[in-house]
């Protein structure tokens, strides 16, 4: 078979509703917004992914504007003209050349896979090596903002057996008051659900260590990123001082930092994110740093859209372990997509077939509809 090229690499912004105001302690999303990236290939196969972030710049260092201008200048043209099929090759070849921007390189690594796929009949998880399983449980993010409507939305979703794990997004209020929230959710759900908190590193030490003890009294079960990324030293301390465990997330921006939290103790849960790390096959290099540490897994989220959504599966169906679930279900939270078939979401889990590729096609009209001129 002769070689088959990348000929033509692009990205658009796309704009999508959501179903309700989502409220994280550095921002409130009103709508969620991806980048659509397309691999075309000289065998007139097409790969697609997705690289999307939350919140413009509030969340990390790659925007949505960003990760389109940087994939348009710098990296698509290191792209073209490649060896489709050697997708060990293309992303050492954008390493090698750029630094960082594991955002725009996992979509692109997505896309590169989604080709593969495609072109050997195969399902990504597939190309990862084969998959240990075929659904994946998925949590449910309150966020409305009120204790009221988040209790009301968790038993709704107990009510359609949905999700029966719920992430807390917290830190934008007072501590007592977030404190109040927490408590007053997980007395209303009781057993039956896991409540966790996510602080989006609101809290300083001080406020960490009480903070931590009264949320592990009562019944939460996992405590993420409760304090600054950049604080270390903390960080260690309060992974060996809180009753309930520390999910490391932001700590995370690429699979070195895994790496040396994994050495400093610093976490016992780590959150994989195919986005931070440069894509599905990277974000399986820090879940084996996690497990040769013996740090439990949780596949976490951006809150991409379906495509994103789909490559992070296929990356998480081939793990050995993932003891905390996942949580990936951005498009629950967006009122529209842009593929075809959305994701099927049942019993609580994420089931993903084995279609080749990522699974997914785009739907051209509602891709162009919601494209950001
Ligand atoms: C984060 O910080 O984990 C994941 C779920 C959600 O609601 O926000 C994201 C980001
Ligand atoms: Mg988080």
């Amino acid at each position: 078979m002769s070689q088959v090229l990348i000929e033509r690499v692009s990205a658009v912004i796309v704009d999508l509703p959501t179903i309700r105001p989502h409220t994280l302690a550095m921002h409130t999303l009103h709508q969620q917004t991806l980048v659509v990236i397309r691999v075309q290939c000289s065998d007139a196969i097409e790969g697609i992914g997705e690289s999307t972030t939350i919140g413009g710049l509030a969340y990390g260092n790659e925007s949505p504007e960003s990760i389109k201008q940087n994939i348009d200048s710098h990296l698509a043209p290191l792209l073209v003209g490649q060896d489709a099929a050697n997708i060990n090759a293309a992303m050492l070849r954008l390493d090698k050349v750029v630094k960082g921007n594991t955002f725009a390189k996992s979509g692109l690594e997505s896309a590169l896979l989604d080709a593969q796929g495609k072109r050997m009949g195969l399902a990504v998880s597939e190309l990862l090596g084969g998959r240990v399983r075929d659904s994946l449980e998925v949590a449910w993010t309150l966020a409305s903002g009120d204790t009221g409507r988040d209790i009301a939305e968790a038993q709704h979703m107990l009510d359609l057996r949905r999700h029966r794990i719920f992430k807390l997004k917290i830190g934008a209020n007072p501590v007592e008051q977030d404190l109040k929230h927490v408590i007053a959710i997980k007395h209303a759900l009781g057993d039956r659900a896991s409540v966790r908190v996510d602080v989006n590193q609101s809290w300083d030490e001080s406020r960490a260590i009480r903070a931590c003890q009264v949320l592990g009294n009562n019944g939460i079960d996992l405590i993420e990123q409760p304090i600054a990324r950049i604080n270390r030293a903390g960080q260690v301390r309060l992974n060996q001082r809180s009753p309930a465990p520390i999910m490391a997330d932001e700590s995370i921006e690429s699979v070195e930092d895994a790496f040396s939290l994994a050495a400093d103790g610093a976490a016992s849960i780590f959150a994989l994110k195919i986005a931070k790390n440069g894509g599905p096959r990277a974000v399986l290099r820090t879940a084996a740093i996690a497990e040769a540490a013996g740090i439990a897994l949780y596949g976490g989220t951006m809150l991409e859209g379906a495509i994103g959504t789909l490559a992070s599966a296929h990356a998480f169906l081939t793990l050995r372990q993932l003891s905390w679930g996942t949580e990936l279900f951005g498009p629950l939270l967006l009122t529209e997509d842009i593929v075809t078939e959305p994701p099927v979401y049942r019993d609580f889990a994420l089931h993903v077939p084995r279609t080749p590729g990522l699974g997914l096609s785009l739907d051209e009209e509602r891709l162009a509809f919601f494209t950001r001129h």
